[in-house]
């Protein structure tokens, strides 16, 4: 069974939408670094070789515009520390509240993989910063890489659903927060992601 390894139960729920999986609750290391993909290919060869089964790790990020793409990679820390209502209140006064939202989903079963597909969409700084290529920076263990990207504004927290800034990222009107779970992986960053690795998954006979 794939093993989908977070802490937060938030992102299996969303995940289950589009394969079986199981939660691995396991803390890999956060290696510093300013892209996704890195820290995410990091922890899914940590992740194989604690669960020695296929693992998926998903390292998710929000970019806001005016702050240079802040909290980006510590938005975990930053969630934690500040809160999502003092990050809203920090771009409050700002003409510019727009932001993305980026997923990493990396995924290890310790074989190789098939030479790599199609090109990717890079639209803006948080898919760049993610990158679809396949990771190679460590040879030892084959690591493939699948992400998404979604662009919205931040607003003072709505809704109730969803988890982490859900409440305070609006696309098109709605903050994620106001999405039931289909409706937010339709437009988020993770549905895109998820969808790309289910076809993957599944063309490849899982
Ligand atoms: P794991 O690392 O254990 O998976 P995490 O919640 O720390 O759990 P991330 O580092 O990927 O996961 O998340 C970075 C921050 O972004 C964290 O504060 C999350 O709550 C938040 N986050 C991630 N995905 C989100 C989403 O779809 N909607 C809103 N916030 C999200
Ligand atoms: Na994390």
């Amino acid at each position: 069974m794939l093993q989908y390894v977070t802490t937060n139960e938030g992102k299996v729920r969303e995940a289950r939408e589009y394969m079986a999986c199981e939660q691995f609750d396991f803390d890999y290391t956060e290696i510093q670094s300013d892209e996704l993909g890195a820290i995410a290919a990091h922890g899914a060869r940590e992740a194989y070789r604690e669960a020695d089964e296929p693992i998926l790790v998903d390292d998710a990020g929000l970019f806001v515009d005016v702050l240079d793409g802040f909290p980006g990679p510590y938005s975990s820390y930053v969630e934690d520390t500040l809160g999502i209502e003092r990050v809203q209140r920090l771009v409050a006064d700002e003409k510019n509240r727009r932001a993305a939202f980026g997923c990493v989903l990396a995924y290890c079963d310790g074989k190789e993989f098939a030479a790599s597909p199609d090109p990717v969409d890079r639209d803006d700084r948080a898919l760049a910063a993610a990158g679809d290529e396949d990771d190679e920076s460590d040879s030892g263990l084959p690591v493939k890489l699948f992400s998404g990207t979604v662009r919205g504004r931040i607003v003072p927290p709505r809704g109730e659903g969803g988890f982490g800034y859900d409440p305070i990222f609006e696309h098109e009107g709605t903050t994620m927060a106001e999405m039931a779970v289909d409706e937010k992986n339709a437009i988020s960053h993770r549905g895109r992601a998820l969808a790309k690795f289910g076809e993957w998954y599944h063309e490849r006979g899982e």
